[in-house]
């Protein structure tokens, strides 16, 4: 594995601001080129009258349609349990100073490497993923080992809606309405050990079903992180079984995934399949990759910049609007006290 090709690879996460604009610029064009393929398939693929040029698109884009999902919700899977959509929301939790992104925009610009390490286009390469039936293993530092079924899972617990705002370390910020139930219910249900310090997640790894995990070798699939347990069991981290009052779509992370809204997305893995307690602080993937660039905490916090832009500012995905970094994510009133040490004023880079 040679350093230089990894860091080239790691792209989305080490690309400067200016380039990942563009990219961002270029992705309600594709959306749109995308959306065609629908918009032809409504029309009905006989229609007569299209030009030659247009009989060519047509036709190619018909075939595409075979290999890809027909749209970016299209990819929910149809086995995931639906009982309990949509769930009561949660009025603690919502965001009345910004508006809830749009749906399709947020299943359309994603990050999930299993599929492709340098594209948000991801949607479109979740086919062959079947996230049910999925298990989790529960291991380590507990009463007893044991494995759960998720859909199962889900069909047990108290569904609830939590708005909360979800900022990516790359500085893009998005709003975005989750379903599903506190973490601290699940580890409640893994019965760890009180020696327990630390919990690691890992999320599933399916070569055949995810294009990126063999076409990306310097990537260490499975996917990892991990939290202290004071934080894993805060009131605000959260287990998201779905999104817009509908389960997950494939490049969201279904069958389930975190959602740590005071923390870089990075932090909350997607499709988790095994939860493991510990008494020391556990690697993750970033941390492991690029230490100097992406802490074990990664706490939103525009105090501490990374190492190769400021993250005092971010922009809401939607509108290109640029504001102000919130420290914790605007989420300080929940967890500002589980972090002392930690900047209140504006100083260099870290890794943490
Ligand atoms: N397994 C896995 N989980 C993951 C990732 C990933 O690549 N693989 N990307 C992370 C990053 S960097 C972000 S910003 C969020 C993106 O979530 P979204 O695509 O649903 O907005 O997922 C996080 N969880
Ligand atoms: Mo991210």
């Amino acid at each position: 594995m040679n350093f230089s090709l990894r860091k080239d690879a790691a792209m989305p996460h080490i690309i400067l601001p200016p380039a990942w604009q563009s990219d961002e610029r270029n992705a309600a064009p594709e959306y749109v080129y995308r959306n065609r393929r629908a918009f032809i398939r409504t029309l009905g693929l006989g229609t007569v009258g299209v030009t030659a040029l247009g009989a060519a698109m047509c036709e190619s884009e018909a075939t595409a349609a075979f290999d890809t999902p027909d749209g970016p919700l299209d990819t929910i899977p149809p086995n995931a349990p639906r009982d309990g959509y949509p769930a009561t929301r949660n009025a603690a939790f919502e965001v009345p100073e910004r508006a809830t992104t749009d749906r399709v925009l947020a299943s359309s610009y994603n990050n999930f490497y299993e599929f492709d390490g340098a594209s948000k286009d991801v949607w479109p390469l979740t086919e062959p993923y079947e996230p049910f039936p999925m298990t989790i293993d529960v291991r380590g530092l507990v009463e007893s080992r044991q494995t759960i079924d998720v859909a199962s899972l889900i069909r047990s617990m108290d569904l609830e809606e939590r708005i909360y705002r979800f900022r990516c370390v790359e500085a893009w910020a998005i709003t975005v309405p989750w379903t599903g139930f506190p973490l601290g219910k699940l580890i409640e249900r893994c019965k760890p050990l009180s020696s327990a310090t630390h919990v690691r997640f890992v999320s599933v790894s399916r070569p055949k079903q995810m294009q990126g995990i063999d076409s990306q070798p310097w990537y260490p699939f499975p996917y990892y992180e991990g939290l202290r347990m004071d934080e894993a069991l805060n009131e605000l981290a959260f287990v998201a079984t779905g999104m817009y009052g509908e389960p997950l779509p494939k490049q969201n992370g279904a069958p389930l995934r975190l959602a740590l809204p005071w923390k870089y997305g990075y932090k909350g893995p997607k499709a988790i399949v095994r939860i493991e307690f510990t008494n020391r602080q556990p690697g993750t993937f970033w941390n492991d990759l690029q230490p100097d660039e992406y802490g074990f905490l990664s706490n939103v916090n525009p105090n501490i910049p990374h190492p190769r832009w400021s993250q005092a500012t971010e922009e809401l995905v939607e509108t290109g609007q640029r504001v102000d970094t919130k420290l914790y994510n605007g989420y300080g009133e929940w967890v500002a006290d589980l972090y002392p040490d930690e900047p209140r004023e504006p100083r260099g880079p870290m890794a943490r």
